[in-house]
């Protein structure tokens, strides 16, 4: 007869085909069911943190939601950093953990409920009768509000008989949000006649026009009213028409980029919440510029923001769309020279203390990575260069997993999630060395799940670069700041992996011959690049005027 944890199991697998995580006591008869009785696949990684950080990435790859696990205690307070990252990243994702008994706690519990709660996440605890449906309850949740939810199985339920699984409802998912009322009917109005008469429109979109569908719709939009478009660095790619677009704003977007967009008479952010590096800590549009947000927050999210309408992305632009069918366009965007206000430096081969200039090994790689990638990005000083330098063709092909609670150490893991959510596309980690150190056990994970289909470009600078960037250079003791010169490519060894040590930029040659061998056989490549640390992003140095 089937178990509590079974029941669980069962019933997530209906929703959910991948679950990540580590074993334990707490979790046993749940992996053992989903490994007997379900078709989900489980992997295994080699930390906590990894398998929420994992479900994390599968999401934010495909739009799937993915399941995570740990056993009580210990297993589950390893979740907790790359548990915070979800929440405040809103993505969607179930942890299963096992929980202190129903009779009370071990002397070795510790309250999950509140710890989860103390990083933003609900706990659901199924008991002996209502497994099922409260495993549809939690995957619910975490749909509906997209955010991550625990559903915790009591140490003593998790191996009782239950009986047969019930049959549960499937999830429910609230609709689009349609823009709804006399006022957004109004504001739309406002805006549409502001976008008919503007003379430099700019159309901005984010993660959540990605979510929402809304490519297209944008794209219709830009074409009506001849309106530049950009992006926040989670939103690149998401306007069809890159011949209009200039790339990513913020830090990351390239100088003459920056300098256009403070030229726009009148901007509508779509789907992005503004955020003080999208927004270059308050300098991205000039004080005369209109700004309307469009969002399915309660609210504007920026002070900027003159014009709110609270609605769905996608529904908002054809709405806007369908007002400005006669609009005769700006002809802005036809105006200006897109493709050279979107140059970056280049970068010379070579810093001035001899190892390479991370620029040009950036435009190197760009040159020769596969296609059809995906690339997850761990935190620090490095994420300049990927933002920067290589290309994006959708958001989903570009993720920053940690950014959002500022968090590093997420990078190996994001490679599982990203790899068995597109299991047709090559998956490029960028990481720092630090990063790369803090969550080296999963490695191992990685190169076992991802194989000839995945690699990374660690930027290895010997130091924690940012902290140097933003303390080292204010005089702050620099020993904490240093790491030795570390072998990546040593480590890659030991898992099975090929690892290759770059000082030049002709040893990225190794690269261009990977990329043309076969998946299915060439191994997992790490690419350990000896970069100098005197060179600074622009947003980092942007960040070290605003902290001055
Ligand atoms: C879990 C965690 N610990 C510490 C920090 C503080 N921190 C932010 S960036 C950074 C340095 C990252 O170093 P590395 O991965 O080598 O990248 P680099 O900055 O050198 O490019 C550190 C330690 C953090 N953000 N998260």
């Amino acid at each position: 007869m089937p178990t509590v944890s079974a029941h669980v199991a069962l019933t997530l697998a209906q929703h959910i085909d991948a679950v990540f995580g580590v074993m334990g006591n707490g979790n046993a008869y749940f992996l053992d069911a989903i490994e007997k009785q379900t078709g989900a696949a489980f992997t295994a990684v080699r930390h906590e943190q990894g398998a929420v950080v994992a479900a994390d990435a599968h999401f934010r790859a495909s739009g799937r939601i993915a399941a995570a696990t740990s056993t009580y205690g210990a297993g589950f307070t390893n979740t907790l950093t790359a548990l915070a990252e979800s929440v405040q990243a809103r993505i969607p994702l179930v942890l299963v953990v096992g929980d202190e008994p129903t009779s009370g706690p071990r002397p070795w519990d510790v309250d999950q409920i509140a710890l989860a709660s103390g990083v933003g996440a609900r706990t659901y605890t199924v008991g002996r009768a209502d497994a099922a449906a409260t495993t549809v309850i939690a995957i619910e949740h975490a749909l509906t509000y997209r955010v991550p939810v625990v559903l915790a199985i009591p140490y003593d339920v998790a191996a009782l008989k239950a009986g047969e699984v019930p049959a549960a409802p499937a999830p429910r998912v609230p609709a689009p949000l349609a823009p709804k009322g006399e006022f957004a009917e109004g504001m739309l109005d406002r805006l549409a006649a502001a976008l008919r008469s503007a003379k430099r429109p700019f159309l901005l979109a984010g993660r959540g026009a990605w979510l929402a569908g809304a490519g297209e719709a944008l794209g219709a939009l830009a074409d009506a009213t001849g309106a530049l478009t950009a992006s926040s660095a989670l939103g690149r790619g998401v306007f069809p028409d890159q011949r209009f677009d200039l790339g990513v704003t913020g830090g990351f977007g390239a100088e003459g980029a920056m300098e256009l967009i403070r030229e726009a008479d009148v901007a509508v952010v779509f789907g992005a919440s503004l955020n003080q590096f999208t927004m270059r800590f308050g300098a991205l549009f000039a004080p005369g510029t209109q700004v309307f947000q469009i969002d399915v927050t309660p609210a504007a999210t920026h002070a900027h923001v003159g014009g709110f309408v609270r609605a769905d992305a996608r529904l908002a632009a054809e709405a806007l769309v369908s007002r400005l069918q006669d609009a005769e366009g700006s002809g802005w965007r036809e105006s200006v020279d897109v493709p050279a206000a979107r140059v970056y430096e280049a970068g010379d081969e070579t810093a001035p203390d001899g190892r390479l200039d991370p620029r040009s090994a950036a435009r190197r790689i760009a040159e020769l990575l596969p296609e059809d990638r995906v690339v997850v990005s761990d935190g620090g000083h490095f994420i300049g260069w990927a933002n920067m330098y290589w290309p994006v063709a959708s958001p989903d092909r570009m993720m920053m997993i940690g950014t959002a609670f500022q968090a590093i150490g997420q990078g190996w893991p994001s490679v599982v999630g990203a790899t068995r959510a597109r299991p047709e596309a090559t998956v490029v980690l960028t990481s720092g060395d630090g990063g790369g150190l803090m969550a080296i056990a999963d490695l191992e994970s990685a190169v076992r799940a991802a194989g000839g289909r995945g690699m990374a470009v660690i930027w290895n600078d010997a130091a924690y670069g940012a902290e140097v960037n933003l303390y080292g250079l204010k005089g702050l003791a620099r020993e904490p700041m240093l790491i030795p010169q570390v072998d990546f490519s040593a480590f890659a060894a030991a898992v099975g992996a090929e690892g290759v040590a770059v000082r030049t930029l002709d040893d990225l040659d190794c690269l261009a011959a990977w990329t043309a061998e076969d998946p299915a056989t060439r191994p997992f490549l790490v690419l350990d690049l000896r970069i100098s640390g005197e060179v600074i992003a622009p947003y980092q140095e942007e960040i070290i005027r605003v902290n001055s």
